[in-house]
């Protein structure tokens, strides 16, 4: 793949991501000419930040300190119950990993490590052991619960499938699926996605979608339905738009779509007019092809 074709999707990916975060946020909003994202990409711009700041490496307790502090300079972001809780506790000095067990029974399973994961499938989208360990690395600080890693690790594998697809060819639905069923062991992800690949054979009712694959917080309901929007438009603002269709956790179910197709079709496929709306596009860009310069070895952390 050329440069310029890898810078174009690391872009496309990060930015219609934030951009599907954002319009899923803006749903309810009266001014919804200004696009603002929320906790989903704030994570996700941390992640790519860390990976910047340690040459395309993840360490699990370095990047809980970053999320405390993600967070506290924008608390406002919106985020989900769990992790400020969570970093309450280690700037207590409780930590700073797998204090989620402390929360929920077995950790958390909610959709907090898949929405943040896109950075890493970009990165490691071309050594799936090393992709797995930096999803495992990325998860602990917050999302411990063997279905939350599960989920992260179908939506970076996706982003990462979706980098090595041609930008200008339709990807292989079904084949698409038979990938990621071979990443997963457990019943509820296996049955969702078998499930998604019959709802992609016809059209089918928004209520059926969501009864058969779920649009709420928990990653088993979000990360499945999201790979759906994907496969079924291809195209990241026809994915944002059948994820705020669903409802329910749009923001996030579109963000996640979003990752996918834009790491499939590129920047190009971002229309300029949505870019100039969505805020600190410009620094997102940024980040996106510092993450390409690592990749290719063109300069350090
Ligand atoms: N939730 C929001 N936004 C609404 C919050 C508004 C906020 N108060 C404000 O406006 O400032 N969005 C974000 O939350 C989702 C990601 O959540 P995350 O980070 O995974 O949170 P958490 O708390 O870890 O899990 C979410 C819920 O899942 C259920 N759950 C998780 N593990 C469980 C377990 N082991 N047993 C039972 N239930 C479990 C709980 O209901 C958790 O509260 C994203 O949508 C993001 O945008
Ligand atoms: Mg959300």
């Amino acid at each position: 793949m050329s440069r310029e074709i890898l810078s174009s999707k690391f872009a496309g990916s990060m930015l219609a991501s934030a951009l599907g975060d954002a319009l899923g946020a803006s749903f309810y909003r009266w001014n919804r000419d200004e696009l603002r994202y929320t906790d989903d990409s704030a994570m996700a711009l941390a992640i790519a930040e860390h990976l910047i700041e340690l040459g395309g490496r993840i360490d699990s307790e370095k990047l809980a300190w970053k999320f405390v502090e993600t967070y506290e300079k924008e608390p406002w972001r919106g985020y989900g119950p769990g992790p400020p809780r969570i970093f309450k506790l280690i700037k207590r000095g409780m930590g700073p990993l797998e204090l989620d067990k402390r929360l929920y029974p077995g950790g958390s399973y909610g959709n907090g490590a898949a929405m943040r994961i896109a950075p890493v499938g970009l990165f490691f989208y071309d050594d799936f052991d090393e992709l797995r360990l930096a999803v495992v690395e990325a998860c602990k600080p917050t999302h411990n619960h063997p279905l939350a890693v599960e989920g992260a690790l179908l939506e970076a594998a996706s982003v990462a499938r979706a980098v090595k697809l041609d930008p200008m060819k339709e990807v292989d639905r079904f084949d698409f699926i038979d990938y990621l069923e071979s990443l997963t062991s457990s019943e509820v992800y296996l049955r969702k996605l078998k499930r998604l690949g019959e709802l992609l054979e016809e059209e089918h009712s928004r209520r059926e979608v969501v009864k058969n694959l779920g649009n709420s917080v928990e990653a088993f309901n979000s990360v499945p339905t999201a790979i759906y929007c994907y496969l079924r438009e291809q195209d990241p603002v026809k994915a944002i738009q059948a994820a705020i269709n669903l409802r329910g956790d749009m923001d996030t179910i579109a963000c996640m779509a979003a990752a996918i197709a834009g790491a499939h079709r590129g920047l190009e496929a971002i229309p300029e007019r949505d870019l100039a709306r969505l805020e600190n596009a410009a620094y997102i860009r940024g980040l996106a092809e510092r993450l390409v310069e690592i990749k290719l070895g063109e300069r350090r952390g």
